[in-house]
């Protein structure tokens, strides 16, 4: 046989490629296996260490799933708009759409040498017309259903990009793509409603097969909060503030109230004399950065504005304050200050020497007691409320102000809606018409793609580029055939990815986004592969939209993803993530050029833990290579030895063969399932050695025997190192594909160990021979004779007297009738 190489490799992708191995039929999806995995961004570079290691370990993932019987859908794609093309255009020149489809033919290429079973027929780019027309169609569906609209908000933006940014995107204050910081900026902007979908989220997580730190972060980003609205009236007004609290037990305790800055009720209560100080706080405040207001270190500041607000139940007035600890975009943007029991208002009232009263005790009084007290207790200083414990006087405090409309209980979401328009060039133009005498008029399904000019100017000032094509701006309203004006932003390409999935199943489909009779047979994605820095941005707004489609109709099923595995990251070999600049990042060109894809595959199953990426080091390599060596080796002799047929009984020798073998199969079959590669190997590498052991013990070999289980160990292999094996396959005298066979089953009773055979009577008459381990115990043969197949019909009807175990001989089962 011809020794394994890259050679193997385009042999067999030829071959696979010619007889369509892995196209998908959709037809056949009965038992179907959606296996996903995220779709990478068309960069310049060659594909590195990370996209094998996403793609290519999934790859033998599915492989598995595919010998398991299930009709496997692999798809690949681009998520191909985005702001590295448009950046990339400004430095070089190069318009991004040359760029980006330059890239992607690459990629495909190189994607191709890997030998995964993607089927290209099902390929979708983002930033094709046929694709984005359906991502517009998607914003039109929202905003049909009042999902997407349109509204002025400070917004975050990223100084250096020149573009506002959606929460998500903003990391520790500074741009999630350029680590500028972030500022804050009032635009009108495009935002879809995932709000209205916060309840609906929490609850789905609970049905997936996620990672629990994943779902967590989720449910820490919705950030759920049961509480209480309640209502200040305000000396010499008619304006109420509300407040949102959650601990409406500490009512009495409220010294003071905090509006934002921001917040409307400012410019309505400021006294006129304390109208100069308020406006320089305000712009002190519009300089500083959300997570700099929020972090514990910032030294709390805010000016009191000159009104007063009363206390709903005892009548008490409230200096009115704006502070920077209190954001407008949170609950109500208003707070009633407990400094006695809550860390920020203590901080803030003792620096500012506001009052501080004490309204929860502890109901172990003498441990230390020092304020702030931020647990639950037992009410003091609260009137009629006394004496009641924290979650007793929540209840009936609101109770007694829901009865005069000053409060009721809420609940409270830190989910903010996902703002998605971008003042950029490369992205899905947003399909909105504005007319002077309309005003915003959604452009009808039957017009779309509205197609994104390919010559604009796209430097970066701030202004969306496409406002300054006249080509594109120029249009007639829909509604009334006057002259209008095209909206001039881009969606965020995070919606382009929201909804990619599920197009693949129905890449081709021109007049719908897909046909539902497909799409609800081929989703959820069965497992869905992808980094953990994903957890809240695209993970999240893909359950949102599958949500909202859901309830529109367009599909059954509310929950896209129904397991998910988060791949670890292989870090350059300086424990750094790896980086171009850095000079640290691992092409495996070199690799797969000296030792082949399979080796290069065989070696990050086998040399890092898949969950847990961990630095590079190619140390293991070699051992690797050499592996694939015996068992290349191997399989010459056992292409030499006699065709014979398998022995009617085993000896020791080649039981302990069949038992690694049947325990290899077990457990890969058992790791795989947690993508467990490096044990896998493992297993495959044990069985290699049993069988090399039973080949050199010469004499009592049977070649019929160890032809058939190097056949068990070649299914195996499969998966993990898919050239290979067909090569070796082939070697075995096959014609078709290894690829289509089916996966090895192991059988439990292989893996008995020392056994002993005992014969089981049924009232002294032998019904069958069974064998049980050696070393199990009384009850554990009893157990086993009565299950005995054989056995079973003749204590059919019958009473069991007496179960006789004579050990290393016999069972007497001796029965009457009943
Ligand atoms: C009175 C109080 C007393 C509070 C006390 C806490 C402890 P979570 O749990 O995160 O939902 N709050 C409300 N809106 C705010 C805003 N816009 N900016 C800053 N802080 C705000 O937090 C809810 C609590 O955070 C609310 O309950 C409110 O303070 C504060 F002993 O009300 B609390
Ligand atoms: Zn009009």
């Amino acid at each position: 046989m011809a020794k394994y190489g890259k050679e193997t490799d385009a042999k067999w992708q030829k071959k696979w490629d010619d007889t369509g191995l892995y196209k998908f039929n959709r037809e056949r999806s009965a038992k179907k296996f959606y296996c996903l995995e995220m779709f990478s961004y068309p960069s310049a570079a060659n594909l590195h260490v990370g996209h094998w290691w996403n793609f290519g370990l999934t790859d033998s993932y599915a492989r598995v799933k595919r010998m398991q019987g299930f009709e496997v859908f692999e798809p690949m794609g681009f998520d191909a708009f985005g702001l590295p093309a448009e950046n990339f255009a400004i430095k070089t020149g190069v318009h991004p759409r040359d760029s980006t489809m330059q890239n992607i033919a690459t990629m495909r290429g190189q994607l191709r040498t890997m030998g995964a079973m993607f089927d290209w027929d099902y390929e979708v780019v983002t930033c094709e017309p046929d694709y984005y027309k359906w991502t517009q169609w998607l914003f039109l569906k929202l905003y049909e259903r009042g999902l997407s609209y349109r509204k002025e908000a400070p917004v975050n933006w990223c100084p250096s990009c020149n573009t506002s940014l959606a929460n998500e995107q903003v990391d520790g204050g500074a741009c999630e793509r350029c680590q500028t910081e972030v500022t804050k900026k009032h635009l009108t902007q495009w935002f879809f409603k995932i709000t209205h979908y916060a309840e609906a989220l929490l609850a789905g997580l609970e049905k997936l097969a996620w990672p629990e730190k994943t779902k967590t972060m989720q449910k820490n980003w919705i950030g759920r909060s049961t509480g209480a609205s309640i209502r200040f009236a305000v000396t010499d007004s008619t304006a109420e503030i509300e407040v949102f609290t959650t601990r409406a037990d500490t009512l009495f305790g409220c010294t003071y109230m905090v509006l934002a800055p921001e917040h409307a009720l400012v410019d309505v209560l400021t006294a006129p004399e304390r109208g100069d100080e308020v406006k320089l706080y305000r712009e002190y405040v519009n300089r500083q950065s959300e997570i700099d207001r929020l972090s514990s270190a910032h030294v709390k500041t805010g000016v009191w504005i000159g009104a007063h607000a009363i206390h709903p139940l005892t009548g008490d007035h409230l200096p009115i304050w704006i502070a920077d600890y209190v954001l407008a975009t949170y609950g109500t943007g208003a707070v009633m200050a407990v400094p006695a029991h809550d860390v920020r208002d203590f901080a803030f009232a003792t620096q500012y020497g506001l009052p501080i009263a004490r309204v929860i005790g502890r109901a172990t009084p003498e441990v230390d007691d020092a304020l702030p007290f931020v647990e639950d207790g037992i009410l003091v200083n609260s009137q009629a409320w006394n004496g009641l414990t924290s979650p007793a006087a929540r209840e009936r405090i609101v109770e007694q102000l829901a009865m005069s409309d000053q409060g009721r209980a809420t609940v409270n979401y830190r989910l903010r809606d996902w703002l998605v328009s971008r003042q950029r060039y490369w992205g899905a133009p947003i399909p909105i018409v504005h007319c002077a005498s309309c005003g915003i008029v959604p452009v009808p399904e039957s017009e779309l793609p509205v197609l994104l000019p390919y010559n604009v100017d796209f430097t970066p000032d701030g202004q969306s580029p496409l406002s300054k094509s006249e080509e594109f701006l120029r249009t007639l309203c829909p509604q009334c055939g006057i002259e209008a004006r095209r909206d001039t932003d881009t969606l965020d390409t995070f919606v382009c990815s929201s909804w990619y999935y599920l197009r693949y199943p129905d890449n081709r489909n021109a007049s719908a986004p897909w046909d539902p009779s497909h799409i609800n047979r081929m989703l959820p994605v069965d497992m869905y592969v992808g980094g953990p820095e994903h957890a809240v941005m695209h993970l999240l707004y893909a359950r949102f939209i599958t949500h909202a489609l859901c309830d529109m109709g367009y599909v059954n099923f509310t929950e896209p993803f129904k397991a998910l595995t988060h791949q670890g990251i292989i870090l350059g070999a300086d424990g750094e993530k790896m980086s171009k600049s850095k000079g640290n990042a691992v092409s495996p060109d070199a690799y797969i050029d000296i030792y082949g894809s399979d080796v290069f595959r065989l070696y990050l199953q086998f040399g890092f833990n898949y969950l847990e990426g961990g630095p590079w080091s190619e140390d293991g390599i070699k051992s690797v290579a050499r592996f694939v060596d015996r068992v290349e080796r191997l399989a010459d002799r056992v292409g030499e030895l006699e065709r014979g047929a398998r022995p009617e009984s085993l000896g020791p020798a080649e039981r302990e063969v069949e038992y690694v073998m049947h325990n290899s199969t077990k457990s890969i079959t058992r790791d795989i399932e947690t993508f467990g590669f490096n044990t896998c190997i493992s297993r495959l590498m044990e069985l290699l050695n049993s069988l090399n052991r039973y080949d050199t013990e010469a004499e009592r070999k049977h070649g019929g025997f160890i032809r058939e289980t190097f056949a068990i160990f070649v299914r195996l292999l499969a998966p993990f190192a898919p050239h290979l094996a067909e090569e070796l396959w082939a070697g075995l005298g096959h014609q078709n594909s290894v690829h289509l066979q089916e996966w090895p089953q192991h059988s439990e009773s292989a893996l008995v160990k020392d056994t002993v055979e005992l014969a089981v009577q049924v009232n002294g008459r032998i019904r069958e021979k069974i064998l049980v381990p050696s070393d199990v115990d009384e009850e554990a043969i009893k157990a086993a004779a009565l299950s005995a197949e054989k056995v079973a019909p003749f204590l059919q009807g019958t009473k069991i007297h007496k179960v006789i175990v004579i050990k290393g001989s016999l069972v007497n089962i001796v029965v009457k009738p009943e």
